[in-house]
């Protein structure tokens, strides 16, 4: 097996792509440290010790969805008492609270809603930017993108184009599930194929915005389905080189439809997250979304290839209507210190990756902008 490893050490170290029979052998090793070793190395090539996170909030306009995904606690149809529906002066009031609390990214997603028109997402966009011009608005999944479209009429290239008339800075990696169709079958039969969800991002990609890659994982997908998955994501990245972060999201089995997934342990959230770090070499970013992993893991998984820990969030329903139990949100506070404990610089980043201020190593330090030490 160390002749494996070594291999593979080789060829992270001299930028070679690892295939796809190499990440299923490493998923299916029970050598997580050595797995977390690769992975450490690769982050560090790319980003050094620099710890990515930012100050945004969630804004969830509506849980009532057409599609009904099992693996989903937080959809609802229009009937059910839990259903809701943000009027403008809610969603402005919360935008209005994220930026009175210093957030620099709104991130919004919602269900398809059968009910609500084209106009009513444009007119969100364009009264938010009007009210909040600093804030970047990260909304609408690939998913929501082709709803749009096909409820509007209109081709999704006049869909991103008006959402980015109106405001829309960048959009979120949800939806993406695991892209295979045996899979999908089995958990959202309803939503858009993995084909579509990826011809539509690179049509957001060609209409001049970035976005993520998710991928859902610990429910029925097996490790084969994962590596298709991010086999496809990176087929994708090479041609537009528009995905800004990966994310695997720790499924949460609470409320939902899908019977016995109990949703993975701490040993395959950070194989996960490690080999997501070796195999997308085109990739700058991981990123370990604390609220699906628990904060725990999302700290340690620091020290296994991830260089991003996602943001304050504020307000988060999908992952706790499912039992996430996480906290809902963090102070600015709380994420230094969870780096820094890490041993890692933190560093505050706007929604595309600027760096909005680097941090010393230990409170009460400062960093110059390459994060070298300044105290
Ligand atoms: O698409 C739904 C997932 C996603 C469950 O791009 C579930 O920066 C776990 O995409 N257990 C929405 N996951 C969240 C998302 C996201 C989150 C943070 C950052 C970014 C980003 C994107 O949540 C959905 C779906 O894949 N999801 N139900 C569940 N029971």
């Amino acid at each position: 097996m160390s002749a494996f490893f070594d291999a593979l050490r080789e060829k992270i170290v001299t930028d070679q792509r690892i295939t796809d029979a190499e990440a299923l052998q490493l998923f299916e090793s029970d050598d997580l440290l050595a797995i977390g070793e690769l992975a450490a190395l690769a982050n560090e090539r790319r980003n050094g010790r620099r710890v990515f996170f930012n100050v945004n909030r969630h804004i969830n306009y509506t849980n009532v969805c057409v599609n009904q995904c099992r693996f989903c606690a937080f959809c609802k149809e229009g009937y059910e008492p839990e259903a809701y529906t943000y009027n403008l002066n809610q969603i402005l009031q919360k935008a209005a609270e994220a930026r009175d609390a210093g957030a620099t990214e709104l991130h919004m997603v919602g269900g398809l809603h059968p009910e609500l028109p084209f106009e009513f997402y444009l007119r969100m966009m364009a009264t938010i930017k009007a009210n909040n011009p600093q804030m970047k608005i990260k909304a609408f999944t690939a998913v929501e993108i082709d709803y749009f479209a096909t409820i509007a009429k209109l081709p999704v290239e006049e869909v991103i184009s008006e959402l980015k008339r109106c405001g829309l800075d960048s959009t979120p990696g949800g939806g993406a599930e695991i892209l295979g169709e045996a899979v999908r079958s089995q958990i959202c039969p309803e939503k858009i194929s993995g084909e579509r969800w990826l011809e539509v991002t690179e049509k957001i990609h060609q209409g001049g915005l970035k976005s993520n890659a998710t991928m859902l994982f610990g429910h029925v997908e097996g490790y084969a389905d994962r590596v298709d998955h991010m086999a496809k994501i990176r087929t994708l990245q090479d041609r537009t080189g528009g995905f800004q972060s990966f994310i695997p999201l720790a499924f949460q089995p609470d409320n939902t439809r899908i019977p016995n997934a109990k949703g993975p342990g701490g040993i395959d959230c950070l194989k996960t997250l490690a080999i997501s770090r070796i195999y997308l070499d085109n990739f700058q970013h991981i990123k370990a979304y604390w609220i699906m992993l628990g904060l725990k893991i999302a700290q340690v998984a620091l020290s296994f290839g991830v260089n991003d820990l996602d943001g304050t969030v504020v307000e988060e329903k999908i992952g706790h209507d499912a039992g996430a139990d996480s906290p809902q949100q963090l102070s600015k506070d709380e994420i230094l210190r969870q780096i820094r404990n890490a041993g890692k610089i933190p560093v505050e980043r706007d929604t595309l990756y600027q760096d909005l201020q680097v941090y010393g190593e230990h409170e009460g330090e400062d960093a110059d902008e390459d994060g070298a030490d300044n105290a």
